[in-house]
């Protein structure tokens, strides 16, 4: 534009994070927990768990056994590090890729299959209570989070909110609302965007002409900024700092972690329609697991027999919680009418006596 400044009004740059580069190398000073071997083979045995029981889901689905899933092949970084910083008083309002975060956060493996085999018990699960179940709209939990935040800060009870979404979710009215409100009441908030990179076919530069998706905040009046999405490290200590931040009144930050979906959309995907083999297996040299494991070898003397010992108790935890669901006798088919109203209104009170009659027929 042809217009002459008379003064520069605002400033603003995006920093980007990172610790254990793609060959398991640090690259910058690592956090006082990340020099502690037992907390990287926490984190790593959470990453390892979460790939084996992406597996397990994806191989349920295949022969008919769970429904329509998503994978987060490639992403256990985001889910693991995310929720390493967070405490039982914290709130996650999970998007549809966090089972790392779910299983970290105490949601049963036959609670998370139970869920993605269609079965409601799944989002009710035995705890953590405050949590919210899976989220599938993209972006419309993250007005419920800054509705859950308001009531942390209102109450005063401590800990924050923290939401999880895609890149594609950042293009959504919601979101932007969720995050307007975050800054403007300086709410105890954390937004993480797991940026994979694609909204199903969408590339990530086709849905957005911002350059970054950390910089959305800033026009909210709050702290945006990058790690790399598969250094778990990077990602735990970011979304801890930005938790230490929010529990003290500091507001809200956001977290863009870039990271990439190594797997199809879902299982009913097929990703080599939209994008190219070369750029999934030049992502395959970035991902999180080898690259954690890289770094406990090289610098903890991770040895090949604490390997296999690893695999095999994450593939038995896997087998067992499989097992527990495929045990569950189903719900009753009147069990689609719980779960949504204290009280059923008269018209579906009406269609469920009505199903009840024709399922004693
Ligand atoms: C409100 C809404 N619109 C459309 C969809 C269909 N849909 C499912 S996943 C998806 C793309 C999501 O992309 P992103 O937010 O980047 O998350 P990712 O799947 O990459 O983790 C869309 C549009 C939906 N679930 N909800």
């Amino acid at each position: 534009m042809q217009i002459e400044p008379t003064q520069v009004v605002a400033r603003f740059e995006i920093c980007r994070s990172g610790f254990i580069a793609a060959d398991g190398k640090v690259g910058a000073e690592l956090p006082a927990f990340a020099r502690e071997r037992a907390t990287l083979v926490a984190l790593y045995r959470s990453m390892v768990l979460t790939r084996a029981f992406d597996a397990k889901a994806v191989a349920l689905q295949r022969t008919g056994r769970l429904g329509t899933y998503a994978s987060s092949l490639g992403q256990e970084a985001v889910a693991v590090g995310l929720a390493h910083p967070m405490t039982p008083e914290d709130v996650l309002l999970p998007s549809f890729r966090e089972h790392g975060s779910q299983l970290m956060r105490g949601v049963s493996m036959k609670e998370l299959f139970l869920y993605w085999g269609g079965d409601e018990r799944g989002n009710d699960f035995a705890g953590p209570r405050r949590d919210f179940p899976v989220c599938i709209p993209i972006g419309s939990h993250a007005p419920h989070a800054a509705g859950v935040a308001l009531a942390l800060k209102l109450r005063g009870e401590g800990g924050a909110a923290v939401a999880v979404f895609g890149d594609g979710a950042t293009s959504k009215g919601d979101v932007y609302e969720a995050m307007n409100l975050a800054g403007a009441w300086q709410l105890p908030l954390v937004f993480v965007v797991n940026d994979n990179q694609w909204a199903i076919s969408v590339p990530r530069a086709a849905q957005t002409a911002a350059e970054t998706l950390a910089q959305k905040a800033i026009a909210a009046g709050f702290e945006g900024l990058q790690v790399d999405g598969n250094d778990v490290v990077a990602v735990a200590h970011a979304v801890g700092e930005a938790l230490r931040k929010a529990r003290s009144g500091g507001g809200p930050t956001l977290v863009e972690a870039l990271t990439y979906r190594l797997a199809d959309h879902t299982t009913v995907d097929d990703a080599s329609r939209y994008r190219d083999d070369a750029e999934v297996a030049g992502h395959w040299k970035e991902e999180p697991v080898a690259r954690l494991r890289a770094h406990l070898v090289a610098e903890h003397g991770w040895t090949k027999d604490e390997e296999e010992a690893l695999i095999e108790a994450c593939a038995a935890e896997v087998e067992a919680g499989s097992e527990a669901y495929l045990a569950q006798p189903p719900e009753p088919p009147e069990a689609i009418f719980d779960h949504l109203h204290a009280e059923l209104p008269t018209a579906l009170a009406g269609q469920r006596s009505r199903m009840l009659e024709e399922a004693a027929r």
